[in-house]
């Protein structure tokens, strides 16, 4: 049953800056008839599903502050369009997840136009209002900042007013307030008309863990009870993957009635562990981590990423070296989960904050001309100096982007690398921390993992129990094309091990 239920699960998912992406109509922002045209490619690439940046109106560059849930943003394209996208994406097996956002609206958006008139508009109570004396007799004036909101003061004026409204990450993003019934009514709505009268596959959840304010944390989680009833009600298997940017153990509730959580406490760990060149007992923590969440679900997704569009890009982490980035690229698409690219990464790209440029336009061809790049932004860190264009990279066997999808294809063919419900996955002690080793048992065929972290030749001896794993099946090292010739490993260099007898596919560096 596991296995049926892992099948219906998309294997490795890609998200989607849209502004950035691809332009199809020549005004330089990134569209959806522009993903669309590139469905071949990401389908080629070994995509299973794409998680597409707010779609909706907005007057952000980001539109993580909508206007209206019902329509998509003209700058992106129309309504037919998206179905388009869908179409096509459906035709080539890839699902679509769209960005929600639950948490808050805009200013701009009609229920808040609304909400802010007078204190007994009927949309008053779809947002938090307070009076300062009610916020300072609460002790709610400012907040502790976190990963995901450097915001210190979260009540803000509205004019002629003397009640605030709460807007946890901007004044300009008003948090919406659950305890409204008639607004759980809408959202709702929402749900039903995207996945039903439109056919998405799922929702990627902006905000997860900050539904109901601090004072009202728990909340947040049971929130989720609701959501997900509403959405097993109207699609039974769409899928839903929330963004709790937290610790693991605060993570882990949420998974009760989410299908998967981002996994950020790994991603960090993971560039740490780049850039220190020493394995963190990375596998140890996984373990944990997986104990811990199979307690609230026993078929949790791990939505596991190198960085996402709130981080500085992989690339970057690793200061543009090509060996590291490949070897991130090795680390994240042989761990057990849900990986998810951050578009641009299978080519190397760079960026760093502010915001705006870790989401710079990808570079398809080497012509500044191409009518398919984007130019809402002159890019400071991805531009044709640093990063070779897919173009380039296609026909280069060395390639990031050939590296990315030999492992992507492998991952999709062997049962060993794509579990992704009840992970499995043991570490391999080879009593040396620049060595990051796991094993991946399966009753088809079990493998054998090994990373060098760092940038000396490291001595490995597998365990006696393990001795028979000689059959390389993927290698970056040169020392090891076919079998495991010698037990030294390259710095920065990747093996796949399986029990000897077995086909392989050689990378060449
Ligand atoms: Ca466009
Ligand atoms: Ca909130």
């Amino acid at each position: 049953m596991l296995a049926d239920r892992s099948a219906r699960i998309p294997k490795v998912c890609y998200e989607i800056f849209v502004r950035s992406f691809c332009d199809s109509n020549g005004d330089g922002i990134g569209d959806l008839n522009g993903v669309t045209s590139k469905l071949d490619y990401l389908a080629d690439l070994g995509i299973g599903a794409i998680w597409l940046t707010p779609i909706h109106p907005s007057p952000s560059y980001h539109k993580y502050d909508v206007t209206d849930y019902y329509a998509i943003e003209p700058e992106y394209g129309t309504m037919d369009d998206f179905r388009r996208l869908l179409a096509g994406a459906h035709t080539r097996g890839i699902a679509v997840y769209l960005d929600l956002i639950v948490n808050h609206t805009s200013t701009l958006h009609p229920w808040f136009t609304e909400a802010r008139k007078s204190k007994d508009n009927p949309y008053r109570h779809f947002y938090w209002w307070m009076t300062q004396d009610q916020i300072d007799h609460l002790g709610i004036s400012e907040r502790e900042t976190s990963d995901d909101s450097q915001v210190v003061y979260p009540w803000h004026e509205n004019p002629g007013d003397d009640e605030k409204y709460y807007g946890l990450f901007f004044k300009g993003m008003p948090d919406l307030n659950y305890h409204s019934d008639a607004l759980r009514e809408e959202i709702a709505r929402i749900i039903r008309f995207w996945l039903n009268d439109v056919g998405v596959d799922g929702f990627r959840l902006d905000a997860a863990r900050h539904i109901y304010p601090e004072w009202d944390k728990e909340q947040s989680i049971t929130f989720w009870d609701f959501f997900s009833k509403v959405v097993e009600e109207a699609k039974p298997g769409a899928f839903t993957v929330g963004e709790v940017w937290a610790e693991t153990e605060e993570v882990a509730p949420y998974l009760r009635n989410l299908n998967a959580t981002f996994h950020f406490d790994l991603s960090f760990a993971l560039q740490r562990m780049l850039l220190a060149g020493r394995d963190e007992q990375i596998v140890d923590k996984l373990q944990a981590s997986f104990n811990l969440f199979q307690k609230y679900n026993p078929l949790f997704v791990n939505a596991i990423m190198l960085t996402n569009h709130d981080q500085e890009r992989i690339g970057s982490v690793v200061g543009g070296n090509i060996r590291k980035i490949k070897l991130a690229a090795s680390i994240l698409l042989t761990l057990p989960g849900q990986p998810y690219l951050y578009y641009g990464e299978e080519i190397g790209m760079l960026g760093m904050k502010p915001d705006p440029y870790i989401r710079e336009p990808f570079l398809w061809t080497p012509d500044p001309g191409d009518p398919q790049l984007t130019g809402w932004i002159k890019p400071e860190f991805t531009t044709l100096k640093t990063v070779a264009p897919l173009s380039a990279q296609t026909s280069d066997a060395t390639s990031v982007f050939n590296h990315y999808r030999t492992l992507i294809h492998l991952r999709n063919t062997e049962p060993a690398l794509n579990q992704i419900l009840a992970p499995n996955l043991q570490p391999v002690r080879l009593g040396d921390d620049q060595l990051l080793a796991y094993f991946r048992p399966h009753v088809d065929r079990s493998l054998i993992i090994i990373h060098n972290l760092g940038d000396t030749e490291r001595a490995m001896t597998l365990p006696d129990d393990k001795s028979l794993f000689t059959e390389v099946l993927f290698s970056t090292d040169p020392l090891h094309e076919t079998t495991l010739t010698t037990n030294r490993l390259s710095p920065h260099s990747s093996v796949i091990l399986a029990p000897a007898g077995n086909a392989r596919a050689v990378e060449k560096q």
